[in-house]
């Protein structure tokens, strides 16, 4: 299975950045996430059994705190749009850290790339020109998620609550 750690927007954000995604994509082209896909992952796991993912993500302590949505910006390297804030809130950082301490306590072997905050809204994408204006969006985040990732789909396993 394909697994990662994410956590999702309300209904009302999903939908603004769905909105904002296909109008940043009639300028770039690619292809725009759907809004039911929008997430920021907190780590990938890529194939993996969920049972030792679930007993490591219990463990993790974190605080409820809100995801500020600040910027849009263009990826070369991957040819991805995303949004995000501006900087990793401190809680979400320490969030992702804790969680993958837990993980690797569970002897999950995860890449050792930094933390990005990134929501992916185009992929495929080439360089745009001017992106529209980002939306006003609240997105608190009181729990993160084991996502499995199947036949382009995403089903949720596990809920997390923070604390
Ligand atoms: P992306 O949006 O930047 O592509 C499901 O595929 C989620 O896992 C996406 O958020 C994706 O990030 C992320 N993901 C996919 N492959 C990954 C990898 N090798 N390392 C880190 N994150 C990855």
């Amino acid at each position: 299975m394909r697994l990662f750690f994410a956590v999702w927007p309300p209904p009302a954000a999903a939908r603004a950045l769905a909105d904002w995604a296909r109008q940043a994509a009639l300028e770039s082209g690619g292809r725009a996430t759907a809004e039911e896909k929008i997430h920021l992952t907190l780590a990938f796991l890529g194939e993996a059994e969920p049972e030792k993912a679930i007993a490591g993500a219990r463990r993790v302590r974190g605080l409820a705190h809100s995801l500020p949505v600040q910027q849009a910006a263009y990826w070369k390297h991957n040819g991805i749009i995303w949004a995000g804030p501006h900087a990793t809130p401190p809680e979400m950082l320490k969030l992702a850290e804790n969680l993958q301490m837990q993980l690797y306590l569970q002897e999950f072997i995860l890449e050792r790339r930094a933390f990005a905050a990134h929501i992916t809204l185009v992929r495929k994408a080439r360089e745009p020109g001017q992106l529209p204006g980002l939306p006003r969006i609240e997105w608190p985040v009181e729990e993160f998620l084991l996502v499995r990732s199947i036949s382009g789909r995403y089903e949720p396993l596990e809920r997390f609550p923070i604390a």
